[in-house]
């Protein structure tokens, strides 16, 4: 069995779509971002960079201890692994789904992240972030849009690496992008929105449904997800592990 921390984001869809691919059993630990689950010591210990999501696998790979693991792109190639799934075995087209996840990792999802901020939550009236951030994830759009006008998914066969962009791609609508200006990315997209553990592992049918609604917080939750909360949940942490560090 393996124990999801979970939150309906697109990295935490990645988690659940994936498991849902694979088939194996695992239990939803829904995490309230917003009420600071996710700053607690006790989460520390299963996630150090105190995000969502993460796994604890209680029969790993292996064997021994339960083990935990952070990052969604990590999850994702841990699972792959697990069950020989999703991760071509063919070189050429595992190292296509491995580049293409790192891609997701690096740019496509903290790019849009940093769009998603600017725009839904942080102050209003910052046209220079709000504008560098959406230009550049219209940018790696158009990187996206490219591949796959010359493959059918991004290592050629449906993989890890389109499991991490499918959610990301999902929430553009978000930040008022519009897919039907990626029409290649668009058919991809709407070919992986109809797989039945896609339906599950979002818990919707209709993919396009998503709300760009601005939310409106209080100021303890603007704390937990940007603020101090979230900053000193990290720093009184560190101070902890370095107190009880044992001398060399
Ligand atoms: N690189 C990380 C990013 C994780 C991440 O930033 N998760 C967001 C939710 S999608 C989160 O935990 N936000 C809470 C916070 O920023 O404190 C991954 O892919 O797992």
């Amino acid at each position: 069995m393996i124990d999801v921390f979970f939150t309906p984001t697109p990295n935490g869809h990645k988690v659940s779509i994936m498991l849902e691919e694979v088939g194996l059993p695992h239990t939803l630990i829904k995490m309230d971002m917003l009420a600071g689950d996710h700053l607690t010591p006790e989460y520390r210990q299963v996630n150090p960079n105190g995000r969502l999501p993460a796994i604890v696998d209680h029969d790993p790979i292996g064997g021994g201890a339960p083990l935990a693991i952070m990052e969604s792109g990590a999850i994702l190639l841990y699972l792959a692994d697990k069950t020989g799934k999703l991760l071509p075995e063919d070189p050429r087209a595992r190292s296509l789904a491995q580049q293409w996840l790192m891609w997701q990792m690096a740019s496509y999802g903290p790019m849009q992240g940093q769009a998603h901020h600017f725009i839904r939550y942080a102050p209003e009236g910052q046209e220079y972030p709000v504008e560098r951030y959406r230009k550049e994830t219209v940018r790696l759009l158009n990187v996206l849009e490219r591949r796959l006008s010359e493959a059918d998914y991004l290592a050629g066969e449906y993989s890890i690496a389109d499991i991490a962009a499918w959610p990301w791609t999902r929430a553009i609508r978000a930040i008022d992008l519009d897919l039907a200006d990626f029409p290649a990315t668009e058919s991809w997209f709407e070919k992986i929105a109809i797989r039945p553990a896609v339906q599950s592992g979002t818990g919707v049918k209709n993919a396009s449904n998503l709300s760009s609604a601005r939310p409106v917080l209080t100021e303890e939750q603007w704390s937990n997800l940007f603020g101090d909360n979230l900053h000193e949940s990290a720093r009184a942490a560190a101070e902890k592990a370095h107190s009880e560090r044992k001398p060399a």
